[in-house]
This record gives C-alpha cells, sequence and structure tokens, in this order.
C-alpha cells in the first residue's frame, strides 16, 4: 500500500496526537518540517523559535525510536520548500505519497492552507483539549452572554477534576478571594533550568544565524526540550512554587520574572505536557496536604477554565476575529515595544524580560502591556502581532481570544463584560515598580504625573457612550463625575499631552 504522509506541526508534539492515532506505522511517514514561513510570519522571538525547533527534532528522534519512518526537513536544507504545504508536495514527490493525514492545527490561516493544498490532507480533530468545539458550541448556544466562570464549573463537573461527588471540593468552586495578595518581600522559588544538550546548542547556533535581529536574546537558554525534562520542571514548579502560586498570582516585583508561577505554558501548548496530567499533578498536591486549596483551585481554573474558554471563542468567532476593532483604536504600536527603552518602569521591567525571557507573567501581560496599549488606543491588530510574536507560548488559538478580547476588548465584550484597566494605583498596590519610577503614582496630572492616571480618566471619558451605562463601570464613572471641572481638564489635557509625545517619538 502506497504510504501517506503523516504531518505533525511544531506545537503537535504529543504521543497522543490524533493523527499518529489514525496512521500506519508500518505503511506511513512522519513529515516535520521547519519552514521559513511558519518561522517569519511575525517575527517571532528566537528563544521560541529555539525552543520549538529543538524540541521538534528531538521529538522526531523519539518517533524513530519508536518505530516510525520519518522524514524531517531542517531550516538550512538547500531544497526546503519554505511552507508546510510546500514540504507536503516536496515529500509526495519523494516517496510517492499521494495523501497526508493531519490534526487540525490551531490557527485558521495554516487550516486554509492544508485545505488548499493540492494533494488531499485529511484533518483530525486536535483532541488534546478538555472541551470539543462541539462541546463548547453546545455550551454556548443560546446564552447571552459567554461567562467563564459557568463554563469552568461544567468543565470541573465534566473532568471531575477537584470534585467530591457532585460537590466542589471544599464547598466552593472559586478561592480568588484568598488569591491576590501584593507582593512579598521575597521569592524563595523559580522554574527548573535545563542545560542545552547537542541538539538545543545545534539549533541555538542556526537560529542565533537566521534570526539576529528578531526582538530578544538566546543568551543563557535554558527551556525544557522533551517530555521528561517538561514533566521535571512540572515536578518542581508543584513542589516549589504552587503551594504560593494564589496568594501571589497578581503580584509584580522588580527583577522578578516568575515569582511562584509554572512557567510551563510553552510545554503544554507545544504538546510536550498534556491538560490532565498538570491538573492531576496540582490535585495531588492538595490531597497530599502540600498545597492549600486556594492554590490548587486557582491554578487548575487556569488550564481548565481560562484555557479551554479561550479555544473555544477563538474557534467559534472565526478567522475575522483577529480584526475586530470595536473600540475604533488606531495609534500605532509605541517604538519601546521593541525595546523596553521607556522611562514607565513597569513597563520597562515587563517588556525588558520579554526581551530576555520570551515569557512574562499574566498580569504583567494583562495589567502592563495590555492595559497600556488599551489606554493608548493602540490599534489591538498590532497589539495582537506583537503578543503572538514574543511569547513562547504564544499561537493565535490562546493568544488572539487574550489579546483581541481579554486585554483590548477589541471584541466588544464576548471574552471580558468590561475591559481591564486601571490607573497607576492598582499597579502600585500589587507591585513594588512604582517605587523606582521617574513617574509619580500618586499625582493625577501635570508632566510628572503617572501616565496610567491621565490615559484611564482620558478612556473613561473617550468610550462614555459605551461605558458609561456599564453596571460594573458605574464606580469609576461617578467617581469621575464628581472631580471638579478643573481636575477633569487637567486629566484630559495630560493625556493629550502625553499622547502627542508618543506620536510625535519621544522617549517618554
Ligand atoms: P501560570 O500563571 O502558572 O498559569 C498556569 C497555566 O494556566 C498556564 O501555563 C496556562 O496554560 C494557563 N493559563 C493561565 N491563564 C490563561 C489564559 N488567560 N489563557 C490561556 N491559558 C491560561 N497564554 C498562552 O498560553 N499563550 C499566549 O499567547 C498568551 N497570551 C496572552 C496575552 C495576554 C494579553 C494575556 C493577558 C494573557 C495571555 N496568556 C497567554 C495567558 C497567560 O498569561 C499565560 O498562559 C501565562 O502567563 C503562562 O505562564 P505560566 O505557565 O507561568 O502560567
Ligand atoms: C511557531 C512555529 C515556528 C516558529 N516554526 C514552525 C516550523 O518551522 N514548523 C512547524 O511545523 N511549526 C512551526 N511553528 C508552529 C506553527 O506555527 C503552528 O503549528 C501553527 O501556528 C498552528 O498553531
Ligand atoms: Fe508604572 Fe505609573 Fe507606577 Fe511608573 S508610576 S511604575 S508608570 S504605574
Amino acid at each position: 500500500m502506497v504510504a501517506r504522509l503523516v504531518l505533525v506541526l511544531g506545537d503537535q508534539l504529543s504521543d497522543s496526537l490524533s493523527a499518529l492515532r489514525e496512521a500506519d506505522r508500518a505503511r506511513d511517514i512522519v513529515l516535520m518540517a521547519e519552514v521559513a514561513d511558519e518561522a517569519s510570519y511575525v517575527p517571532h522571538h528566537p528563544r521560541k523559535i529555539a525552543f520549538l525547533f529543538a524540541a521538534m527534532r528531538k521529538f522526531a528522534d523519539r518517533l524513530r525510536a519508536d518505530g516510525w519512518q520519518v522524514r524531517y526537513a531542517r531550516l538550512d536544507d538547500p531544497d526546503n520548500a519554505g511552507s508546510i504545504p510546500g514540504e507536503i508536495l516536496r515529500a509526495c514527490a519523494a516517496t510517492g505519497a499521494v495523501e497526508g493525514l493531519a490534526t487540525e492545527p490551531g490557527e485558521f490561516r495554516l487550516i486554509a492552507a492544508l485545505e488548499d493544498c493540492p494533494v488531499p490532507v485529511h484533518i483530525f480533530p486536535d483532541d488534546r483539549f478538555a472541551c470539543s468545539h462541539a462541546d463548547f458550541d453546545a455550551w454556548a448556544e443560546g446564552r447571552k452572554e459567554l461567562r467563564m466562570e459557568w463554563f469552568y464549573r461544567d468543565m470541573r463537573r465534566k473532568t471531575g477534576l477537584l470534585m467530591d461527588g457532585d460537590t466542589p471540593a471544599g464547598g466552593k468552586w472559586n478561592y480568588d478571594h484568598d488569591n491576590r495578595k501584593p507582593p512579598p518581600g521575597s521569592i524563595d522559588a523559580a522554574p527548573m533550568h535545563f542545560t542545552p544538550d547537542a541538539t538545543v546548542t545545534e539549533v541555538l547556533s542556526l537560529v542565533a544565524s537566521r534570526f539576529d535581529t528578531n526582538f530578544g536574546t538566546l543568551d543563557d537558554f535554558w527551556f525544557a526540550t522533551d517530555t521528561a525534562q517538561a514533566r521535571r520542571a512540572l515536578t518542581h514548579f508543584i513542589t516549589t512554587a504552587l503551594p504560593r502560586f494564589g496568594d501571589f498570582q497578581d503580584a509584580m516585583m522588580t527583577g522578578e520574572k516568575f515569582l511562584y508561577h509554572a512557567v510551563i505554558s510553552m510545554y503544554l501548548n507545544a504538546g510536550l505536557l498534556g491538560w490532565r496530567e498538570i491538573c492531576e499533578a496540582a490535585e495531588a498536591a492538595h490531597r497530599a496536604g502540600t498545597a492549600p486549596l486556594n492554590a490548587v483551585e486557582g491554578f487548575i481554573r487556569q488550564i481548565i477554565g481560562w484555557r479551554e474558554f479561550m479555544r473555544g471563542i477563538y474557534f467559534r468567532e472565526g478567522p475575522d476575529y483577529t480584526s475586530r476593532n470595536a473600540l475604533d483604536h488606531h495609534r500605532k504600536l509605541p517604538s519601546f515595544y521593541w525595546t523596553a527603552d521607556t522611562a514607565m518602569h513597569c513597563l520597562s521591567q515587563a517588556i525588558d524580560q520579554t526581551r530576555t525571557e520570551a515569557y512574562a507573567h499574566h498580569i504583567q501581560r494583562l495589567m502592563i502591556t495590555g492595559n497600556f496599549a488599551l489606554l493608548a488606543g493602540i490599534d489591538p491588530h498590532v497589539v495582537h502581532e506583537w503578543y503572538l510574536a514574543v511569547y513562547a507560548d504564544a499561537y493565535e488559538w490562546v493568544e488572539a481570544p487574550n489579546v483581541i478580547g481579554m486585554s483590548q476588548f477589541a471584541d466588544g465584550g464576548i471574552v471580558g463584560s468590561k475591559p481591564y484597566v486601571s490607573g497607576g494605583n492598582y499597579i502600585n498596590k500589587m507591585s513594588d515598580y512604582c517605587k523606582s519610577c521617574a513617574y509619580e503614582v500618586g499625582e493625577k496630572s501635570g508632566p510628572t504625573s503617572c501616565p496610567f492616571n491621565s490615559l484611564y480618566w482620558a478612556f473613561l471619558h473617550r468610550h462614555r457612550d459605551r461605558f458609561g451605562r456599564n453596571p460594573r463601570m458605574a464606580q469609576m464613572y461617578r467617581t469621575w463625575a464628581r472631580m471638579s471641572d478643573d481636575k477633569r481638564q487637567a486629566a484630559l489635557d495630560t493625556a493629550d499631552a502625553f499622547l502627542k509625545r508618543l506620536d510625535d517619538g519621544a522617549r517618554v
């Protein structure tokens, strides 16, 4: 029988992949390809590219050791076709294959490319998730509003995680009121680091030579690049950081890049880890009494709640989701997003660690870089492209709903019922950033005032027709209304002056 090609993409490095399950080891040929199109459709962080290429090469070796025939195209192969469909055609010509098997890619762009491929490619569902597209649609159907909390409760029931029979462990679904403490004095945890082996070292030099102008550094590369290492990193997190994950989930600290976060999203999204093994490890820590329920419930909620919810929204909303712009924002992305060169200490911290690690934790992404972009009225599509490029865990299915929906409110309120905006007070409460900033967080207007303060009021004022009657924002609008005319005008003038300096390319 003629061999078929079994496509395995860079973020599909899982033994349980549907395309591999559908294939016949004795007959079919696995196709894996490092290609210019995937490596450059946005200017990915070099760490993200190096991580994926190294993990792809090791996964290919594992498949071979497992008895699969693997055709692997390296980026520096002079005959490399440069795209996934191109590599499928090249492989067909070389092997005589006339059809392919694939697992659904995580971006509409690539799904369309496979559907348009001259060789028929049979696409199977990506069932490495707790919720299928059909299950999400069935859940969403007929609901006036899609709210994560209700989805999450169903997912708890469905997965059985943290359930005692029909009731949630501890009697409550959500322990967030115990979380969100301000930063502690110091952090006594760090993600597990791995010394580059021969495969990683070879990939690092390839990526350094091919992507040297991309934003981001490769120095001291420490990511796990196979499942065995990723599992060690997971166990390390469960024992050293999970117990304090809940308490300091929303805290931010100068020089502390990871706090008590798991730093596993790049492994999970690439397929090196599975959602169930992660959640079961966390639940086991709770049952064994080594991690408190507020931490474990909060952590599991991120994975079977937010992560699955985001995926459901992306596939339900369709390919035009990334061009939504409900708030009609059109400002260009400030250049400091690519340099970290800004006097705003919170932004320089979040962007600089993005440059060195391809990582920032959730609250930095949401309340620092995302909050600023929203308040300043940056075009959400360019914000989306920035996030897709700079984080090691970024693929459109998860990045776009977080950026277009949660962070920029560009979907008009599908992901969240109100925009995530704040002035400097919130950042000052949750971080130590303001102490070392050139701006004064306590000043509401004037050239030395924290830009988040005036931009926040200007944002509310600009969008009063849309948000003025939103009950969740009523308190903010009442505060705005109670200010004297002079104060209000001073805040609006300060925001205008700041945005003019930003547009003029001044260092802000
Ligand atoms: P932890 O804080 O330790 O959380 C544990 C796990 O929960 C994560 O590994 C992740 O798998 C999951 N998780 C937590 N929050 C979310 C969420 N909102 N959506 C999906 N999964 C979540 N996450 C990505 O995986 N890829 C992205 O491209 C991405 N872009 C984001 C952009 C913005 C503007 C925002 C606000 C959030 C984004 N997130 C993204 C979600 C979240 O910031 C990251 O998942 C998290 O920071 C990864 O670090 P961690 O593994 O240390 O997570
Ligand atoms: C992100 C990425 C990069 C940088 N390079 C490759 C690659 O060369 N080959 C590949 O198969 N996959 C790569 N990926 C991951 C894909 O972009 C990803 O599969 C799609 O965006 C769908 O999520
Ligand atoms: Fe950021 Fe404002 Fe605090 Fe400076 S004062 S760190 S700009 S929130």
